[in-house]
């Protein structure tokens, strides 16, 4: 959890069905538990001079307002499952955050079914980083910390 100012903050929000990592479909989603992600994310930040508010939820509207809670990180991670192919209110939540939005997850949706393949949210995030199961989450961190510094050149898109 963050304890200083949110401009050093970045915010790592999880959606429905990720409390369960670790015994879910390991196959797709690999054997490390949400807490494992979260000590490895805690750790990274750390290395790279970033807090973490790393959060779970099952319930589509609590992920809204924590997305609206992040608006004022210095980016935002989110991972947000089963809600990234159906919901519109996430997607306008997150087209209200002005810092860099980094779209995650640890299965690539488009190896998958149809029904995954379309990302509701895609149009308010940055970039997306999918399919390399826990790592996916340390190389979004990257992704994002590259946006904020500026090292990565890009500011539209
Ligand atoms: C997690 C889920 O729960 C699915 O609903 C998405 C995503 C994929 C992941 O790979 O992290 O389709």
């Amino acid at each position: 959890m963050s304890t200083s100012s949110d401009s050093k903050t970045i915010a790592v929000l999880n959606g429905p069905n990720l409390n369960l990592l670790g015994t879910r479909q390991p196959e797709i989603y690999g054997r490390q538990t949400l807490a494992d992600i979260e000590a490895m994310c805690v750790k990274h930040s750390k290395s790279k001079g970033f807090d973490l508010r790393f959060q779970q939820t099952n319930i589509e509207g609590e992920l809204v307002s924590m997305v609206q809670e992040a608006r004022t990180c210095a980016a935002v991670l989110i991972n947000a499952a089963g809600y990234t192919h159906t919901s519109v209110a996430l997607l306008d939540a997150l087209l209200t955050v002005d810092a860099p939005v980094i779209e995650v997850h640890l299965s690539s949706p488009h190896k998958r079914e149809a029904i995954r393949h379309r990302s509701v949210i895609a149009p308010a995030c940055t970039g997306v980083i999918a399919g390399f199961g826990a790592l996916s989450y340390r190389l979004a961190l990257d992704a994002a910390i590259a946006l904020v510094d500026g090292s990565l050149g890009i500011t539209e898109g």
